[in-house]
């Protein structure tokens, strides 16, 4: 479904589970990361694109004395009251928004009811809870006429996600399902904020596929590396890794920190080539290479990811291929001939799923 539609099918599926129409719909997209992995939170460079798949959030002010949220995806509704976190996964990311656009200054009204349908993949590295805090954030705006722009629900929606998901993420995500497009990758200089459009390279398409490896240690795993991230830049006086361009500074860091460092300063080159490449060849062969950096210097792969994104880049068809999103498992992303992405994705093989499988690049880079 498209934007106009999901949003068209939630608000009636609202209607259907409330028995009253909602008064705001929105939604937002899942996002597919081309390049520019663990860096975010390093204030460097990332290039996502927006995925098909969306999140939609309907509401409406309610008469109750609680909120009510009704996800499909989890077939159930969750009450709660505001200063009084629930414990679900999924109403945790909804409840984080409503409480970081209170302390922006949102007057929200004293009970909602809220549905949400979802149509992006959940936890396989393609932006499901971005999607959600973005599109409730959305929902919120056009319910209170909040001035908030799209780069402040961005923000807001990372806020809500570390306080009340416990992961103590960057802002690529939320940003990129804020602020990308379908048709042309965000080049995102965290650190400025400035950020381009960048067409893929003429004659490639992108496939993205499930390994069907659950992840695992996700967040603690993820925490920890930011930590190291954080450590090894306190090491070497810098107020991030984004300040070091030569990752043999770094050498004399305990292990771990010169590996995490040098993924890090190679990826953030990575992304800044890949941008500037007209060359399908070129751009899969830096996809390559952070693949083989998640995997070797910052161990954010596993083997059977591994195993599959082999098989992608040894496809004739293929240009490059690497693990996508925050790692431990999740989906991998492949540049592929254009045309050929039915054909890739049946020779993936085991375990493998086509998730976007007519997903084409534009002609025209800029
Ligand atoms: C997860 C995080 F939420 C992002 O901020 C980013 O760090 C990503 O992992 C890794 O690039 O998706």
């Amino acid at each position: 479904m498209n934007a106009a539609e999901l949003e068209a099918f939630t608000h009636d599926r609202f209607l259907a589970e409330f028995g009253v129409p909602a008064e705001a719909v929105a939604s937002a997209p899942g996002r597919v990361n081309l390049l520019g992995e663990h860096t975010d939170y390093n204030e460097g460079f990332v290039l996502p694109v927006a995925i098909p798949q969306r999140t939609a959030v309907a509401l409406r002010p309610s008469v109750e004395r609680d909120f009510a949220l009704h996800s499909d995806a989890h077939g159930r509704t969750v009450r709660f009251v505001l200063g009084r976190a629930p414990d679900e996964d999924f109403a945790r990311y909804v409840y984080g928004c409503l409480m970081q656009a209170q302390g922006a200054g949102v007057v929200l009204p004293a009970a909602l009811a809220i549905l949400v349908h979802s149509e992006v993949p959940i936890g396989i590295g393609l932006s499901s809870s971005a999607a959600l805090e973005v599109a409730t954030l959305r929902a919120l705006r056009t319910l209170t006429g909040a001035a908030l722009d799209d780069v402040e629900i961005a923000r807001l929606g990372q806020r809500a996600e570390i306080e009340y998901a416990g992961v103590n993420c960057g802002i690529l995500d939320q940003m990129a399902s804020s602020l990308a497009g379908e048709d042309r990758a965000l080049l995102l200089d965290v650190r400025s904020g400035e950020r381009h459009l960048v067409g893929l390279p003429p004659g490639s398409a992108l496939l993205v596929l499930d390994s069907g490896v659950v992840r695992t240690l996700a967040a603690s795993g993820y925490n920890i590396r930011r930590a190291e991230c954080e450590a090894a830049a306190h090491a070497l006086g810098l107020a991030s890794l984004r300040d070091l361009d030569d990752a043999t500074r770094a050498a004399a860091l305990p292990p771990p920190l010169p590996r995490r460092v040098r993924h890090v300063v190679s990826e953030n080159a990575r992304v800044i080539q890949a941008a500037a490449t007209h060359d399908p060849r070129v751009f899969g062969r830096l996809m390559n290479a952070s693949h083989a950096s998640q995997r070797d210097d910052y161990e954010v792969s596993t083997p059977e990811v591994d195993a599959l994104v082999a098989r992608l880049q040894a496809h004739p068809d293929v240009f490059g291929a690497r693990l996508t999103g925050g790692g431990f498992g999740g989906a991998c992303v492949a540049l592929v001939r254009t045309g050929c992405e039915a054909r890739v994705a049946a020779d993936a093989g085991r375990g493998a799923r086509a998730l976007v499988p007519a997903f084409d690049a534009p002609a025209a880079s800029g």
